[in-house]
């Protein structure tokens, strides 16, 4: 099974991701508020169909999962002494990996009527994954690789692979093996394009996509 795990302990409600959405428009660029808003959408149509119940955590960590993006480089270290992240060589040689460090530790402190451990789980491992991760971390970063508004051949490829085969007729067991097997379709491509710019492929990484066929194989 998914790691799930059911320590929820905020109430998100509909008028707080509003004013959320509406705080976070000033804060980042056109494009990356239209790449948030629609990884907002697409959580909510993958809570839909794996996890109902806990769909309003997934939106708001959606809106929350790049808040940091954007800070430079100079800036995101600089957050980093402040929240304690330690930095190592191999860090700085994948600068687009620190944003979701910055960000999940950021939230208890500029948005913490959001800091439910479900929602800073998922902004933490949204870029590089991570073993054992929960059912929300998984569809935080599904929703972030195939959100509508990527044009990126393997996005668009990944997308197409996951919603052509209709998840939603599927029955609950063949719906999560389709789920383990796009996300392993995603590292896969993810490890192939960080093979060809020469850069560094994060533990986490590796130990996500072969967690993922471990799990695969246990459930076929
Ligand atoms: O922030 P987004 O652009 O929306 O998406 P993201 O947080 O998934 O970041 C994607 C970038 O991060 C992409 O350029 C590949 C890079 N990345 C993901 N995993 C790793 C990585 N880079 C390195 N060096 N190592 C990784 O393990
Ligand atoms: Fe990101
Ligand atoms: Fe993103």
């Amino acid at each position: 099974m998914m790691g799930d795990e059911n320590n929820t302990v905020m109430t998100i409600t509909e008028q707080m991701l509003d004013e959320l959405r509406a705080a976070l428009r000033d804060t980042m660029s056109e494009k990356r508020y239209a790449h948030t808003l629609g990884v907002e959408r697409m959580a909510k149509r993958l809570g839909e169909l794996y996890c109902p119940d806990k769909i309003a955590l997934l939106r708001a960590a959606a809106l929350l999962h790049d808040i940091t993006k954007e800070e430079t480089f100079e800036k995101q270290l600089q957050l980093c002494e402040q929240f304690g992240i330690i930095v190592d060589e191999l860090d700085r040689m994948a600068p687009k990996t620190f944003h979701a460090k910055t960000a999940a530790a950021l939230i208890p402190v500029k948005y913490p009527e959001f800091a439910d451990p479900i929602v800073i789980g998922a902004v933490r491992w949204h870029t590089t994954g991570r073993a054992e991760m929960t059912l929300y971390e998984h569809l935080i970063y599904l929703a972030d690789y195939i959100d509508d508004t990527r044009k990126f051949e393997d996005c668009v490829k990944l997308r197409d692979m996951f919603w052509n085969p209709a998840p939603a007729c599927m029955g609950e067991k063949e719906r999560m093996r389709h789920l383990l097997r796009i996300l392993i379709a995603s590292y896969d491509f993810t490890i192939s394009g960080l093979l060809e710019e020469g850069a560094p492929i994060s533990a986490d990484t590796f130990h996500a996509r072969n967690q993922l066929l471990l799990r695969l194989k246990k459930e076929t």
